[in-house]
């Protein structure tokens, strides 16, 4: 909210985090020996918005799955390097690509061959010359499934937010990334106060759009680069990579003084509540664990000291 607007006092009916994220630009990583087919095949998906990226070597694939991080591969069958089966029998090793579609696009039109290509982790099989219509057909609707699943598998349904696992790897990664750039980073656990009795007084559904609430305030407040997860059920993570503890402090102060004055709507009259957070910093502490550790511990002290405050 910008300076000076009052805050809604219905914060929680505007919400749907699911259906707020915007949707980012598909991404898919061609991989066939011959320039021109790849060339052919990329124009066909830009037509429809498609970022796509070519590799005519397929021994690069994995570093280029990295790199580029793709929704899905289209896989050429013949290379003189190896062949797409031999492609996709490595990729499928690697567990962060168990599930990435792999969609053969081949002159290939043996059926017993594009049979085995599909047992041995390929998703569809596509034959040359392609109809672009109907190959942007397929890649779309992989596409979306593949994301459907990730966000399922990565994000918590209630608040869209990071779950508890993946916030811990994003943690971790973030901390390797501030050691390498040798730049700070700070960590705040945040837990809403008092909860129990909401829950007790104004019943379970109305916590639930308390934590969305707080959800959809952090998610307005902090950057595309912090990391927002919900660690536990009404505690949440937040790291900011770059920041230093102080940094930190006012950036959550500020959103802690917002959720306090949100009046929330109940009955005939309304209801307020208050968070507070533990901060604790890299390279004060430096590895994931420590770090949570640390936050969690100064997060103890902000409770004990009266709540609704955010302590260093
Ligand atoms: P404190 O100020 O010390 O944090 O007090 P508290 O009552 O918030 O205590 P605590 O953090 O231990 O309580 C968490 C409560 O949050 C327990 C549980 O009933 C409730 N809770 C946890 N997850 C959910 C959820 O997903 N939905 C709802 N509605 N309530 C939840
Ligand atoms: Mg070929
Ligand atoms: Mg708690
Ligand atoms: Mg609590």
């Amino acid at each position: 909210f910008p300076e000076g607007t009052p805050l809604p006092a219905i914060v929680t009916q505007i919400l749907d985090l699911n259906d707020s994220q915007e949707q980012e630009a598909f991404r898919v990583l061609v991989v066939d020996d011959s320039p021109t087919a790849s060339h052919v095949i990329k124009r066909a998906l830009e037509e429809n918005g498609i970022i796509v990226r070519t590799l005519t070597d397929p021994m690069a694939v994995l570093d280029a799955l990295h790199q580029f991080n793709p929704d899905l591969l289209l896989l050429d069958m013949y290379m003189p390097q190896c062949t797409g089966v031999e492609a996709a029998r490595v990729i499928r090793q690697h567990n962060e690509f168990l599930s990435v579609p792999i969609v053969y696009l081949s002159g290939e039109t043996d059926l017993g061959l594009q049979i085995d290509a599909l047992r041995l982790g390929g998703d569809h099989f596509l034959t040359k010359p392609f109809n672009p219509l109907f190959l942007n057909a397929i890649v779309k609707s992989k596409i979306e499934r593949y994301r459907a699943l990730r966000r399922s598998m990565y994000h918590d349904s209630l608040t869209g937010l990071l779950n508890h696992t993946t916030s811990k790897t994003r943690l971790d990664a973030a901390i390797e990334a501030a050691r390498r750039d040798g730049s700070s980073l700070a960590l705040a656990m945040l837990d809403i106060d008092h909860f129990k009795k909401v829950n007790d007084t104004y019943g379970h559904p109305i916590g639930d759009q308390i934590i969305r609430s707080i959800a959809w305030l952090l998610k307005q407040r902090l950057r595309r680069s912090d990391i927002i997860g919900r660690y536990g059920g009404e505690e949440f993570l937040v790291a900011l990579p770059g920041a230093t503890e102080m940094e930190a402090m006012v950036t959550l102060d500020q959103i802690r003084q917002d959720f306090a004055d949100i009046r929330h709507p109940y009955s005939s009259g309304h209801f307020q509540l208050s968070f507070s957070a533990g901060i604790a910093g890299f390279p004060a502490f430096d590895q994931g664990d420590a770090l949570i550790k640390a936050a969690d511990d100064v997060l103890y002290i902000a409770k004990r000291s009266g709540r609704n405050r955010i302590c260093i």
